[in-house]
């Protein structure tokens, strides 16, 4: 992947969910801005964002991050999200017996203490097998799997979401739903 790809889309996930006040932009509440305000706003910062830039980004991205409105004309990150503009409404869902939450060890003692929290995103990430969520975890230092009774969660009330790239999402996870899938080294 070219170097212009991976800066767009780390500059994306910067501005699509954490800090589009960087570009005077405002997002929706479902996370939505419109791609010809953004390429206007990124331009006016000196980034360069072009719509051929920006349509690559979308269409090679491995976590498929971003997603384009029906008509072509916004763009979101599809999850992933900490400002305080979007609060997207996604559909909830039946989730699968297991999902993992990958982590690093040094935030195990934490997690067993409070559960799983969603620290400064929306919702706590899950993923839907274990390999996805060593990669996750690994972003972190050495990895820790944790499998989540998810639902056994669901039968009790708790809300499970999933964003249109397949990751997972809900409130918080307490710790007597979680335990410990396998630990890893960080190059394991
Ligand atoms: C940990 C990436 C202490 C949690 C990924 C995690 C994902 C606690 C860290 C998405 C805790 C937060 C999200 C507690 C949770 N005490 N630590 N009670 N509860 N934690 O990055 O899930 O590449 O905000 O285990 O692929 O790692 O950006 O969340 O280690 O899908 O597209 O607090 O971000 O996607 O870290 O990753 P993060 P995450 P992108």
């Amino acid at each position: 992947m070219s170097v212009a790809i991976v800066k767009t889309s780390k500059f994306l996930s910067l501005v699509l969910r954490h800090r589009p006040e960087l570009l005077g932009l405002t997002l929706d509440s479902q996370g939505w801005v419109s791609i010809a305000e953004l390429i206007a706003a990124a331009q006016l910062k000196n980034h360069t964002l072009s719509l051929e830039l920006i349509h690559e980004v979308v269409a090679t991205n491995n976590k498929k991050r971003f997603t384009l409105s029906e008509d072509g004309q916004k763009i979101r990150a599809a999850q992933g999200h900490s400002t305080q503009q979007v609060c997207i409404d996604y559909p909830a869902l039946k989730p699968p017996e297991f999902l993992y939450h990958g982590t690093s060890t040094r935030f195990v003692n934490a997690i067993a203490k409070n559960g799983l929290l969603p620290q400064t995103r929306h919702f706590v990430h899950l993923s839907a097998d274990e390999a996805t969520a060593i990669a996750v975890g690994k972003r972190h230092g050495p990895v820790v799997v944790l499998t989540v009774k998810a639902l056994v969660m669901h039968e009790q009330g708790f809300l499970f979401y999933q964003a249109e790239n397949g990751v997972w999402l809900t409130d918080k996870v307490p710790a007597q739903f979680l335990s410990q899938a396998a630990v890893l080294d960080s190059e394991g």
